[in-house]
């Protein structure tokens, strides 16, 4: 990241820190009605409110149940579909998984020490739990397709810095980038890459969780579906770094990424994008009814400081120049604490997760590379069809789809619902 995204990193999480300790109870409640003020439309807030009441209650809970998360594996065949003795075969068991860290043959780093198979080297699970046992790292993080743009859970990981297993490698020089992949039938045209600069392997600047080693997602054994039994997990970077059923690290001294994905067309240094969507609109209601509208947001690398929601008549017109709509008469939604979607019994998760308290409670809010939820009461309307959008700003008010309106940079574009209002 630049200079300037580092300060917007750093200002963000002060600010959230702050926003979030100085305002207590009272000033979050306001917030939710979009207001400053507690008292001027206490009527409307969404706690007091049966109808948004009950709209966040059918909310999906914060944390993502490992099997509910969206599958969108590769591979032929898909390598979680193989039956318990070609997955042992395979290396894809807790007891027969091996990882080997290599030179990269084109463009070799020197390692005192590669974990080889030939060489009866390699890092097999035993060892990295015991590597866990001092060193292992939870954090919630959204899992996102950057090429799909929705997200496909959110999950509390758990694993080893992969740091701590290069250095066990012993690298001396010529080391720049970490490039990695997983099992794919030995087939090449199957092999799907990752990779990193080693600076982010070995440094976790502007607060961000390391990458890991991923083992256990939402306190259980990575399943093969989620690419266990073990799986990086870049904390804010989209789902095609974090490579599942992961045996294969080379050290390297290229000094630039070569991913896959690149060849999608993908921007594969983009990071995760802060963006809002609907989860409940309703999109037919009875004239003069109000609207209880709820959503999600991902809180991208930019942050998220506001959710807002515009419902503009289908007819009217907009004036071409202002396509980002940045003129529009948009009204804040409440972003809802996390105690609102999280699921009690999942909350032990969080406790001395990266971000959390001891308690786990969030040490900032929005937390930062998670999802949070949304809600807004809009008044009832006439009869007649709408237009309803929702948008994201920044801490540094940037409102969505900016700064980056690339779709191969992260999906961003403002989310538009018809919705029909009956006489
Ligand atoms: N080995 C391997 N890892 C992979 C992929 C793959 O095709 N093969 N797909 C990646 C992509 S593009 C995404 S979006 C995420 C999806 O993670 P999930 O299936 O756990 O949701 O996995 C990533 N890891
Ligand atoms: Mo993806």
């Amino acid at each position: 990241m630049s200079n300037r995204a580092h300060r917007v990193w750093q200002d963000h999480l002060q600010w959230s820190r702050r926003f979030f300790l100085g305002l207590g109870a009272a000033g979050v409640a306001a917030l939710r009605n979009g207001s400053a003020s507690l008292a001027a439309d206490d009527a409307n807030s969404p706690v007091r409110d049966a109808r948004l009441k009950e709209a966040v209650e059918k909310l999906e809970r914060w944390l993502t149940p490992a099997a509910e998360f969206r599958d969108v594996s590769r591979g032929s065949p898909i390598p979680h579909t193989l039956d318990a003795g070609q997955l042992a075969e395979a290396g894809l068991t807790r007891e027969t998984w091996k990882l080997q860290v290599l030179p990269d043959p084109e463009h070799p780093a020197k390692l005192r020490r590669p974990m080889s198979l030939e060489a009866g080297t390699a890092l097999d699970f035993a060892g990295l739990l015991e590597l866990g046992q001092t060193q292992a790292v939870r954090f919630p993080k959204v899992m996102t397709c950057l090429n799909i743009g929705c997200p496909l859970g959110m999950g509390v990981w758990e694993g080893v810095p992969l740091r701590s297993v290069i250095w066990q490698t012993k690298p001396r020089e010529n080391l720049r980038r970490v490039i990695y992949w997983g099992f794919h039938n030995n087939k090449p045209e199957q092999k799907f890459q990752s990779s990193l600069p080693v600076d982010r392997v070995l440094e976790d600047l502007h607060g961000l969780p390391p990458v890991i080693l991923a083992y256990k997602l939402n306190g259980d054994w990575l399943s093969p579906q989620r690419g266990g039994p073990v799986r990086m997990v870049v904390p804010e970077a989209y789902g095609f770094k974090s490579i599942k059923w992961l045996n294969t690290i080379l050290l390297s001294n290229l000094f630039h990424a070569n991913d896959t994905y690149a060849q999608g067309n993908n921007d594969v240094d983009s990071t995760l994008k802060t963006f809002a969507a609907t989860l409940n609109a309703p999109t037919d209601v009875a004239a003069g009814t109000p609207l209880a509208i709820t959503g999600y947001a991902q809180v991208g690398t930019s942050g998220l400081t506001k959710v807002q929601v515009w419902l503009q008549p289908a007819n009217e017109e907009w004036p071409t120049e202002d396509q980002y709509f940045l003129k529009s008469p948009w009204r804040d939604a409440a972003i809802l604490p996390l105690a609102e979607t999280l699921a009690p019994e999942t909350r032990d998760l969080l406790k001395s997760a990266a971000g959390f308290t001891a308690d786990g409670e969030p040490q900032a809010w929005p937390q930062p590379l998670t999802k949070v939820h949304w809600a807004i009461l809009w008044d009832g309307l006439p009869p007649g069809k709408y237009t309803l959008r929702c948008r994201t700003v920044d801490p540094q008010g940037h409102a969505q789809p900016m700064p980056r309106p690339f779709q191969k940079s992260g999906h961003a574009a403002i989310e538009e619902v018809t919705v029909t209002v009956r006489e």
